[in-house]
């Protein structure tokens, strides 16, 4: 019986060892199989080695384009020597065969050199000079003269900052570049991820730690460098803090020159310097910004700009990116793509594509990744390279329908501009009803939560779609809504409010939603019935924007209000592709606090917000007066 006993035992333990090797085989090990990894040192032309992981396939029997994304975020695969065996959501572009390159941007993780965030371009630089297009340059020199197999053709892309760096790569480009997809790409780190219109996104502080201590290899300590905010309430954690300047006690604060850029040896805080000695649109920051030259992308280059309409991170820079290059390329290919997701979401191989708490549909992601993205870069990298790529110019998700159209332009042809009123009885007419004013007290010991779920992460990207009822029900946030609409009405384009208001006090900030009002009685295509039940009345949060009030006439010379005088506000909001479908209604909510989104206005005047002291902070009385409205971009 002993012996009986041992052997089962035996091999109850061998089958389950078994069965965890299984488990591990069934990794994705596509990578691994099927390319070989190699770590080089691209020496810059004054002589910075930039640290780049080139991906070649083992079959050596072809040629094959090189798709390359830079980045500040580590091209090291972890530990000495692994490949990790899913380069990130991208091994679609992988199983394409292709060279895939990735390189730490200049003073980032493995490479040399100094960082400077959004490092501003130099337009005529001298013999040695660098800037981010120069390393760019260099880098696809060296690849199409030193990697084997390559065909010679080049690609960039990337997300995020990733995608800045794919929009850097189009101008003054190699002439080996011949495709670049810069997706949620940023634009201006003043109207992008950390400022929206001159508002500070205090729910993304914890993101300057991204730019922290430096680490051979990514840690979790370059990331969380601050108390582990995960674990507070960030409504009452950032209330409890107070004033913005007490946040310094998480930087070494006073160890840093604002001008001295970060070096790897330091612990980097000089972006928090320069964000809280830099709270105008200054040279500083209109430096960095990128748009400015997107009149020096050759037609070369194909681009094809990709955007989620609901991306809290990055929604200003794709957007003025696709214009820009459109506005000034003569004759680029260059395309857009905006469908339903947040910050990066389709790059994910989910199925169930929702935002939030709002479902959109499924296969979302793995059908642009299959069928858009990579026919780009096959056409582009391998095929004909013409303009025939079968691809539309705009292919856009109306988030009411959720279907896809596609356009042969951006906006549409057929966009007609249409005003609305904000009437006294909370209705949004179109047709001006008097001139009174609708006040409400501003109290900034109980500021508007920009979420009644607010997201204990790293920063908030799924708040976009939250539905809006909380806040339709407080007395400091004012609605204006339509009648049940009795026929589809479908916004595509920008927005525009143009507010007429005034306060008490000296500063105000001016937040404007637009939301889909669901019916009660929803026959939404739910998947199940909580998801029928959440949507019944369910105001769907379609855009929404801040304006800093003093920045209403400049973003470089602010100005405080004249107390209790009239003022005109006028706040952009980006663009939309939303169909209002019959039986809901369109809505609009004015607020002046959006916490902890961004940072509480003091509400009286200060030279700089960042420094302002507790008794800055005061609560006022604001008005918005009915003869303010809202310009929609309509589809006829
Ligand atoms: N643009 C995004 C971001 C940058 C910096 C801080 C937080 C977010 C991104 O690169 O993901």
């Amino acid at each position: 019986k002993a012996k009986l006993f041992l052997f089962l035992v035996g091999f109850f333990t061998l089958l389950s060892c078994n069965q965890e090797t299984e488990k591990v085989e069934k990794k994705d090990t596509y990578v691994v199989d099927n390319y070989t990894k190699k770590e080089v040192d691209i020496i810059m032309r004054d002589g910075v080695k930039l640290h780049t992981t080139i991906y070649t396939p083992k079959d050596t029997s072809k040629e094959y384009p090189i798709l390359m994304q830079r980045t500040p975020y580590s091209s090291r695969p972890y530990g000495e020597g692994k490949m990790k065996t899913k380069i990130g959501p991208n091994v679609h572009l992988m199983k394409e065969g292709n060279i895939v390159v990735y390189q730490d941007v200049r003073g980032r993780w493995m490479s040399e050199g100094v960082y400077d965030n959004m490092r501003a371009y130099i337009p005529n630089k001298a013999e040695n000079q660098s800037d981010e297009v120069s390393d760019t340059y260099d880098t696809i020199d060296w690849l199409i003269n030193n990697v084997e197999n390559n065909n010679g053709k080049v690609g960039t892309w990337g997300i995020s900052y990733p995608g800045h760096y794919a929009t850097i790569s189009t101008i003054d480009a190699h002439p080996a570049l011949k495709a670049a997809s810069p997706q949620a790409c940023i634009g201006d780190f003043f109207f992008d991820d950390f400022h929206h219109n001159g508002a500070f996104l205090l729910s993304y502080f914890r993101a300057i730690s991204l730019f922290g201590t430096y680490k051979d290899t990514p840690t979790d300590s370059a990331w969380y460098s601050y108390p582990k905010m995960n674990s507070q309430d960030q409504y009452q954690f950032f209330l409890d803090k107070g004033p913005l300047k007490n946040l310094n006690e998480y930087f070494q604060y006073d160890k840093l020159d604002v001008n001295t850029t970060a070096s790897k040896d330091k612990i980097d805080d000089f972006f928090w310097k320069e964000i809280v000695e830099h709270p105008n649109y200054d040279s500083v920051w209109q430096s960095k910004g990128i748009i400015q030259h997107l009149d020096k992308v050759p037609s070369t280059v194909a681009t094809m700009i990709v955007g989620g309409w609901f991306d809290a991170e990055d929604l200003y820079g794709p957007l003025e990116t696709y214009k820009g290059i459109e506005k000034n390329g003569e004759g680029n290919y260059n395309t857009m793509v905006f469908g339903p997701w947040d910050h990066g979401k389709w790059s994910r191989n989910t199925v169930r594509n929702t935002v939030g708490n709002y479902y959109f549909g499924d296969s979302i992601s793995l059908k642009f990744q299959s069928e858009i993205e990579t026919k780009f870069f096959n056409h582009f990298l391998k095929g004909e390279g013409d303009k025939n790529s079968g691809l539309p110019e705009a292919y856009v998700f109306d988030s009411g329908r959720k279907e896809w159209k596609s356009y042969d332009s951006w906006p549409p042809k057929n966009v007609v501009k249409q005003d609305w009123f904000l009437s006294e009885d909370q209705e949004l007419t179109n047709g001006k009803k008097g001139t009174k004013g609708i006040s409400f007290i501003s109290d900034v010991k109980r500021p508007v939560p920009y979420s009644e779920d607010i997201k204990t992460v790293f920063t908030p990207r799924k708040y976009m779609t939250d539905d809006q009822r909380f806040a339709a029900r407080r007395p400091d946030v004012l609605v204006f809504e339509t009648d049940v609409l009795t026929e589809d009405y479908t916004l595509a384009g920008d927005i525009l409010a143009k507010l007429k208001v005034a306060t008490t006090g000296t500063a105000a900030d001016w937040i404007v939603k637009v939301i889909d009002v669901h019916p009660s009685d929803v026959e939404e295509d739910n998947e199940t019935l909580q998801d029928h039940l959440k949507m019944s009345n369910y105001h769907l949060m379609v855009r929404s924007e801040v304006l800093r009030g003093r920045f209403r006439n400049s973003f470089e010379n602010p100005e405080p209000f004249k107390p209790n005088k009239k003022t005109a506000v006028n706040i952009k909001l980006q663009d939309v592709f939303h169909t209002f479908k019959k039986g809901h209604k369109v809505q609009i909510q004015v607020q002046s606090t959006w916490f902890p989104l961004i940072d509480l206005n003091p509400q009286t005047y200060v030279d700089n917000i960042y420094k302002a002291d507790e008794a800055d902070f005061k609560t006022q009385t604001h008005t918005v007066f009915t003869d303010s409205s809202i310009e929609f971009s309509v589809l006829k």
